[in-house]
């Protein structure tokens, strides 16, 4: 069992945290994404986005080699193409270059693109160097491209995530973070309907 990484980040993110849950909806799903934003760094290109993630993948999608890994979904919610070149996606703050976006590779405006997060990095370059805890965590995107040093672009903290539920920004690169969302890969979030939505 890897130790609560929540924890050592939680004193620099208590003014998030007292904000409470912002992804209650009406299901009263008790997996919430606890404080959507991480505080503290400026953002290096904010029209690049962790859109969606999912922790739990027992059945969802699967990756090329047929396993349902756990992934995380960017989004380019800006007008221009965005270069992976310098950044990178980790699940340790202590580690902000642990998993580097493949260089040379990027995304065009209003384009997705899916990280498997499987540890398998011999399976592509969209596959990073870790997996998503299910406990609770952090996911975050950091620049390392030349004049920045392992700035954080993008980062969420989250609580415990049920097995093939997501936490997305609904709509698209919204600040609205949900949790216990049918998971849109490459695709719209808010589209697969809530895992318990009402009439
Ligand atoms: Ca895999
Ligand atoms: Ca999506």
């Amino acid at each position: 069992m890897r130790p609560s990484p929540v924890l050592s980040v939680a004193m620099w993110l208590v003014p998030s945290l007292l904000l409470g849950c912002a992804g209650g909806d009406k299901s009263g799903d008790s997996a919430a994404v606890d404080s959507p934003v991480i505080k503290g760094d400026p953002p290096v290109n904010p029209t690049l986005l962790i859109n969606e993630f999912l922790a739990s993948n027992k059945a969802s999608n699967a990756d090329t080699a047929g396993e349902f890994d756990d992934w995380i979904e960017l989004y380019n919610t800006g007008t221009d193409r965005v270069s992976f070149t310098g950044l990178s996606l980790t699940d340790d703050l202590t580690k902000p270059e642990k998993s580097p976006l493949p260089a040379g590779a990027g995304i065009d405006p209003g384009a997705y693109y899916l990280v498997w997060c499987d540890n398998q990095p011999e399976q592509g370059e969209d596959h990073a160097t870790f997996r998503i805890a299910k406990s609770s965590g952090v996911v975050a995107l950091y620049s390392n491209a030349a004049g920045y040093d392992s700035l954080r672009v993008d980062g969420i903290n989250y609580t415990q995530q049920p097995a093939d539920l997501s936490a997305a920004r609904v709509p698209d690169g919204s600040t609205n973070w949900l949790a216990g969302q049918t998971p849109t890969p490459d695709a719209a979030n808010g589209t697969g309907g809530a895992s318990d939505s009402g009439p």
